[in-house]
């Protein structure tokens, strides 16, 4: 079997102490155009990068205190991570809120394997909807990655699916998010409780509970989605 890039742990190393990690990576096909240039070259490899439960969110807050007035503060404190380590590493930062939007949920299935959920979010077997992505690292040269193993969807064990009859307002049907009805849900009294705690719907999942993110993430992803 090969022996993973030497370069999968000098990003690992770089990312350690902000709580972020290396998600898994390809190298693109032949025929795939990416925009995005490295250094005036094609990129040829992506590094997905992202967080597990709630791993971020101190060196987050940390930073946040000293930046209190930094409109979309977890973009820009990711921007700030990222773009200093794509520096040294000699790749180039993308990130999810860049646009047009980048297919970042195509890319994390390609790194790791993962699956939709019945909310559209893509599930880990074991961080469940606890986890995102704040970035991926582009190279203009290929990288050994190691061999992608065979992930578990535990959507496809779960029989009473909780998720899809949790939210108030039915704002799930498996099929698509109605984002206004979740919106106009979250502006009232009773809204509160999702404000408060975190979406209703995600948090019926029994996958990963215990990595559900600590009460000020839920707040401030709520507070951020509401507000968007
Ligand atoms: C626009 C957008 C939304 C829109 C609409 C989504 C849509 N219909 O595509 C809205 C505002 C509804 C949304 C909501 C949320 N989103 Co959003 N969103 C995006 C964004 C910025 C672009 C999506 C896109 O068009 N990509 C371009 C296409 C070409 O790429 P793609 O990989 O093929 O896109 C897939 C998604 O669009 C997905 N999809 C389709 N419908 C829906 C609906 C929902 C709710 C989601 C999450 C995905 C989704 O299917 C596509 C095919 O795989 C992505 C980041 C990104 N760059 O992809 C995040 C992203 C998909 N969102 C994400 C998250 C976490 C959320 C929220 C939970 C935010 C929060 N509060 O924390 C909410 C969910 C609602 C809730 N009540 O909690 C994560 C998902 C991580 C994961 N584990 O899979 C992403 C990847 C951002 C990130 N930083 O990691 N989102
Ligand atoms: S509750 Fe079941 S169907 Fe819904 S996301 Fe979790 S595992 Fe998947
Ligand atoms: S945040 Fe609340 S209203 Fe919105 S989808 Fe989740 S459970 Fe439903």
């Amino acid at each position: 079997m090969a022996i993973a890039d030497p370069m999968l742990d000098q990003i690992a190393a770089a990312l350690e102490p902000h709580g972020l990690v290396p998600r898994g990576g390809f190298n693109f096909d032949a025929e795939e155009d990416i925009p995005q240039r490295v250094n005036d070259e094609a990129p040829q490899s992506v590094v997905l990068i992202g967080h597990f439960g709630s791993a971020i969110w101190l060196p987050f807050a940390e930073w946040h205190r000293f930046h209190a007035d930094a409109s979309d503060p977890l973009d820009t404190w990711s921007k700030s991570v990222l773009n200093d380590a794509a520096a040294a590493l000699g790749a180039r930062a993308v990130f999810p809120s860049d646009t047009p939007y980048l297919p970042f949920q195509q890319w994390a299935r390609r790194a790791e394997g993962l699956k939709a959920s019945p909310l559209g979010l893509l599930i880990h077997p074991r961080y469940g909807l606890w986890q995102a992505f704040r970035g991926a690292l582009l190279f203009k040269h290929s990288i050994r990655f190691p061999e992608l193993k065979a992930v578990a969807h535990p959507c496809d064990s779960c029989v009473e699916k909780p998720c899809l009859v949790a939210c108030p307002v039915g704002a799930f049907d498996g099929a698509g998010f109605a984002v206004d009805r979740c919106r106009d849900y979250l502006a009232t009294h009773e809204g509160k409780r999702c404000m408060d705690g975190g979406c209703l719907a995600r948090l019926a999942c029994p996958v990963g509970r215990n990595h559900a993110y600590v009460p000020d993430q839920q707040q401030f992803h709520m507070a951020a989605f509401a507000r968007a």
